[in-house]
């Protein structure tokens, strides 16, 4: 069964309770966690007025082949009510799959790795705690040292 890797977020409303009805949902989705690192309040990227996020990633493993899971993973924030205004605006819950196994994905509605994943903070440091030495075949490196040698400039805190 593949490793996938999931990043959840929460900027509206009551954030943790969000990730943890989230992460509760997962199960019944078919999507069984393994590891999710500690929760972390971090500020907003790409769009920058909207309140700061909390994060967190999960390991986990699925029988759902990858657009099965972004379909379940939709299906959650929708049942979460979660409504985004616009593209990377503020949602009560973000659920994105950043890996799946060590598979490159490029259709029009699923791009696995996820494609900024690299240059996010918010991303690489709660999979760097749970997944210092994961790599993917397109990466020069792995997680932990792609964190050392980050720029976003972004403040990520854990809670
Ligand atoms: N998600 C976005 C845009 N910006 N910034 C932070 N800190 N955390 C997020 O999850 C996030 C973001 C679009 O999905
Ligand atoms: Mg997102
Ligand atoms: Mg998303």
């Amino acid at each position: 069964m593949p490793t996938v890797y999931l990043s959840l977020g929460s900027n509206v409303g009551d954030r943790a309770a969000h990730l943890r009805a989230a992460i509760a949902a997962l199960p019944q989705a078919g999507v069984r966690v393994k590891h999710l690192s500690s929760i972390y309040e971090t500020e907003p990227v790409d769009f920058l007025d909207q309140p700061w996020f909390l994060n967190c990633v999960a390991e986990a493993e699925t029988e759902l082949d990858p657009h099965a899971l972004l379909e379940a993973l939709q299906a959650i924030e929708a049942q979460l009510g979660s409504k985004k205004e616009f593209r990377k605006g503020p949602r009560k819950i973000d659920l994105d799959i950043l890996l799946y196994g060590s598979e490159t994905i490029a259709t029009a509605d699923l791009q696995v790795p996820h494609p900024r994943m690299l240059q996010r903070r918010f991303v690489l440091t709660p999979l760097a705690e749970i997944a210092p030495h994961l790599k993917h075949p397109s990466w020069p490196e792995a997680v932990s040292a792609l964190l050392d040698h980050q720029t976003d400039p972004s403040q990520v805190r854990k809670l």
